[in-house]
């Protein structure tokens, strides 16, 4: 079977010279920054901690990837930093401690930023080492009332954090009497996505697309699932991602009906859906995509109606986006279109009303239609506020992905039916009037799908 694969060359042409990340946008993290203080309490400061470096074993560091927020404050990515955002302080705002410039420990491990290169490149009125931390904090914490510190980045450093609020206050006299979680100022800026994170975001879905493209072309009836996943993989760092936005999920076959299967070890057989939910990372903005197609090339005819049920209801959804308009009438569209589509298959039985009341679709449709996306896969942003899901605004972003799963055993379900597994997800971000459509360029129909796997089996 050669392989032709015209029409993805077509497609892989749009990624190429493509692969530099973005440099270091210091004013969009400043801007950020500000935005941030405009949100804290008056006679207040930020202490925010990067993330932990896990280990795999002695000497084997697993890869290291910034805590989100951190990151989206400062663009700083090395372990063992703590970020002070003082806002009344007199000369310096934004403190950066960070780990010591080492030539000997440099030598084994790579450049580290310094305090010099903090000084020089992230926008600081100054830095240390990490270890001024305890004699130079004070500096930062008089007359303060209130401390924002999120715990949970660390039991060690929490633990010295409290310490040394209480130690503080016997030594100086001052007392910050609250302590605030910053997540609901991260929630709420980063909910909303600024132009430049737009950019990224494009970057992100079109290589995500990439993958995907790469998979279709990849998969076959006697492959196993993760040789699926490497094209999926290399197709993104081909392309200028350098991680995963998240363990890439291939579930082929009975696979499928399992959410977040990240096994990939099945062989996979002729006649067997796929289901890849893959993203790449690209300048720590991710893509979230799903698509899923028949290994040989052709859906059945039972596959097929599972399939287009679901592409019903995604293209429903995606249609009902718009400003004004909350998550939960978005996920409503998609139940409502699932749910109909369940009864009049025989899937369910009941009234239409009924069904969705008592939620009985959840049997076949158990999960969410959307979930924020950004800097993580599942963003920060809220899903209730004040018990109601939060109205969308431009420049909000999410994913659209509603599925439909049939287990192997499930009970009155026509055989034909039983071990599908259907989802398909793309990125949108809301605009003044409707939305865009983030992941435009990976095939979804079942013409398109099947089109495109001939074209590769020519
Ligand atoms: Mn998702």
């Amino acid at each position: 079977m050669a392989k032709a694969g015209l029409s993805l060359e077509r497609h892989f042409c749009l990624y190429r010279n493509q692969k530099e990340q973005t440099v270091m946008n210091t004013a969009m993290f400043a801007a950020r920054r500000h935005a941030f203080m405009d949100h804290m309490q008056p006679g207040s400061v930020a202490i925010l901690k990067s993330a932990p470096q896990f280990m795999l074993a002695i000497d084997a560091e697993l890869p290291y990837r910034q805590d989100s927020d951190f990151y989206y404050l400062t663009g700083f990515e090395e372990p063992e930093a703590v970020c002070i955002l003082a806002p009344q302080h007199e000369e310096h705002q934004y403190v950066l401690f960070v780990r010591p410039s080492s030539p000997e420990i440099e030598r084994w491990t790579g450049k580290r930023v310094g305090v010099e290169g903090a000084m020089q490149e992230y926008g600081v009125q100054m830095a240390y080492t990490l270890e001024q931390l305890d004699e130079k904090l004070p500096d930062y914490l008089s007359n303060i009332a209130t401390v924002y510190y999120s715990n949970g980045l660390g039991e060690t450093f929490d633990s010295e954090i409290s310490k040394f609020l209480k130690r503080f206050r016997y030594k100086k006299g001052f007392l910050a009497r609250t302590l605030i979680d910053p997540s609901d100022i991260f929630d709420e800026l980063r909910m909303v996505k600024q132009a430049e994170e737009l950019a990224l975001l494009r970057k992100a879905a079109e290589i995500t697309g990439a993958g995907h493209l790469a998979a279709m072309q990849a998969a076959k009836p006697g492959m196993y699932e993760y040789e699926v996943q490497a094209a999926v993989e290399y197709a993104f760092r081909m392309h200028g991602s350098r991680r995963n936005g998240f363990e890439t999920i291939v579930a082929s076959g009975p696979n499928a009906t399992t959410l977040h299967y990240i096994a990939n070890q099945r062989r996979m057989q002729d006649g067997d859906l796929l289901l890849v939910d893959a993203g790449a990372e690209y300048a720590y903005y991710n893509g979230d995509v799903t698509r899923t197609f028949p290994v040989n090339g052709s859906f059945s005819p039972a596959q097929r109606i599972i399939y287009e049920l679901v592409l019903e209801a995604h293209l429903a959804a995606i249609h009902g986006v718009k400003p004004g308009v909350r998550l939960e009438d978005i996920h409503a569209i998609a139940v409502s279109v699932i749910t109909e589509g369940l009864l009049a298959l025989g899937l369910l039985e009941g009234e239409m009303d009924k069904l969705i009341e008592e939620k009985k679709y959840r049997e076949f449709y158990m999960h969410s239609t959307s979930h924020w996306l950004g800097v993580n896969t599942h963003d920060r942003g809220k899903y209730k506020i004040h018990g109601e899901s939060p109205v969308l605004e431009p420049g909000m972003v999410f994913t659209i992905e509603p599925g439909i799963y049939i287990a192997e055993d499930a009970e009155g379900v026509e055989p034909r039916y039983r071990g599908i597994g259907v989802r398909i997800e793309d990125n949108v971000a809301v605009t003044a009037d409707g939305c865009e459509l983030l992941t435009p360029h990976v095939p979804k129909t079942v013409a398109e799908i099947e089109a495109l796997m001939a074209g590769l089996r020519v």
